[in-house]
């Protein structure tokens, strides 16, 4: 048979989880006793073999400063890097590798829209709309921005059944909007926010949009050039790479019109003992040595959720999804937040439990090899706005299974039993 050949191509295409489950090494890890079930993957998913593999041959191999040699090593890593940043713009479908810039994580990436696109563009009496469902990496830096500019910060709303209150955008987005800056999908409550629609609206009031992808890049197709967006953020450890790496992609007209963010090695073009000209994108915003494994083993994980394909990622999610709040739901003393209906949501499920704190019930189904996060998930004002402080939350990926959904639903029993006497 050829490479090319129908049937194989059909049989590396099929989502086995079995076989995916194989390559991550930390799945058959004990904890308290009991096989792994990791269910926190909204805030950091696990590594296969072929993301490890991809940091170890760097360093065993190639290890070299790059855009700085021109020894072997050096071509070698820099070739390396620069390929990275082409998948990554293949997978987003970016116009241009330049349009991709390498960040530490999602967080960075939003403070340097802020920091650089804002302070060059807000002004005094202008507006900037973020959602009432943001994180807070994509909340603080606004508001820092629109108190430094005298600019107001406005709220798109958020209905009871954790749906973004479309009537809301009437009145928020208006003449002096300059950005809307909005999450893809909640960490909290799941929702898919419809950013074709709000890219739409913000464009037609000569606004730009900036969105948050840190949780639907690792688990949908997302194509910048369908959604229409000018920038979007996302962190590589969310979506099976390594962390301390991130992405910004931009707009390449307006990245070009943007000030530099850090100021140092390689994003120059020319310095004098006087002055200094800006080197050509992307590198104009990546100042100093930059992460040049994990941007390698970012490639490696771009590469690893190709080859699955992000339209059966998603499929896969969706079943488990539904599966898992028609679960939790028969559970009489446990409320899930966020809409009811699957099909609005993405694999998060945040709920809370009328008669055991959620860091409770973590602790105890932590002593049962179940993972999950509780807190507030960095965003405080969307779960106060349930009038809870903190909430429970499980959340999956292309390795989890319906019987460890099983598996949380009875841990929450168990837990029952042991609080409710
Ligand atoms: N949310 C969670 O457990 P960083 O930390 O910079 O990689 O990503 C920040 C971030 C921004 N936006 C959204 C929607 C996010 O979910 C996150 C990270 C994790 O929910 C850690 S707080």
């Amino acid at each position: 048979m050829s490479i090319s050949d129908p049937e194989i191509v059909t049989r590396s295409r099929r989502f086995d989880v079995d076989a995916i489950r194989a390559d991550f090494p930390i799945l058959s890890r004990k904890i308290n006793g009991q096989t792994l079930v990791y269910l926190d993957n909204a805030a950091t998913s696990q590594t296969p073999r072929q993301v490890i593999g991809a940091l170890t041959d760097y360093y065993e191999r190639m290890n070299a400063n790059v855009h700085r040699g021109v020894h072997t090593l050096s071509i070698e890593s820099t070739e390396a890097y620069e390929l990275a940043r082409t998948k990554v713009a293949t997978f987003i479908n970016a116009p241009e590798p330049e349009s991709v810039i390498w960040t530490r994580n999602t967080s960075e990436s939003l403070n340097l829209v802020a920091s650089t696109w804002g302070q060059a563009n807000v002004q005094a009496g202008d507006n900037i709309v973020i959602s009432a469902m943001e994180h807070h990496s994509n909340i603080v830096p606004w508001q820092q921005l629109a108190a430094k500019k005298n600019a107001e910060l406005r709220y798109l709303g958020v209905n009871a059944d954790g749906a973004l209150d479309l009537a809301s955008i009437d009145s928020a987005i208006d003449s002096r909007t300059k950005i809307v800056a909005v999450t893809h999908m909640s960490n909290v409550l799941g929702t898919v926010v419809p950013i074709v629609e709000l890219a739409r609206r913000a464009h037609q009031a000569g606004a730009v949009i900036l969105v948050d992808a840190a949780q639907s890049v690792p688990h949908m197709p997302v194509d910048v050039q369908a959604l229409d967006v000018d920038f979007l953020c996302f962190s590589a450890h969310k979506m099976l790479g390594p962390t301390g790496i991130g992405v910004l992609y931009g707009r390449k007209e307006l990245l070009e019109e943007m000030p530099p963010y850090m100021f140092g090695g390689d994003m120059i073009l020319e310095v004098t003992y006087e002055d200094a000209t800006w080197n050509d994108l992307p590198y104009k915003f990546e100042a100093g040595t930059p992460n040049i494994a994990d941007a390698i083993a970012t490639g490696a994980a771009v590469d690893y959720l190709t080859e699955l394909g992000m339209d059966n990622i998603w499929e896969h999610e969706q079943r488990l999804t539904a599966y898992a709040v028609n679960q939790i739901s028969k559970l009489e003393k446990v409320k899930i937040l966020g809409p009811k209906d699957p099909s609005l949501r993405g694999g998060v499920i945040s709920f809370i439990h009328e008669a055991i704190h959620p860091h409770d019930l973590g602790t105890a189904l932590d002593r049962q090899g179940i993972a999950i996060r509780t807190g507030h998930h960095c965003a405080m004002p969307l779960v106060r706005s349930f009038d809870v402080v903190a909430a429970a939350r499980a959340s999956f990926y292309i390795y989890n299974t319906e019987s460890e959904v099983d598996a949380l639903v009875n841990g929450i029993s168990e837990a029952e039993r042991y609080f409710i006497r």
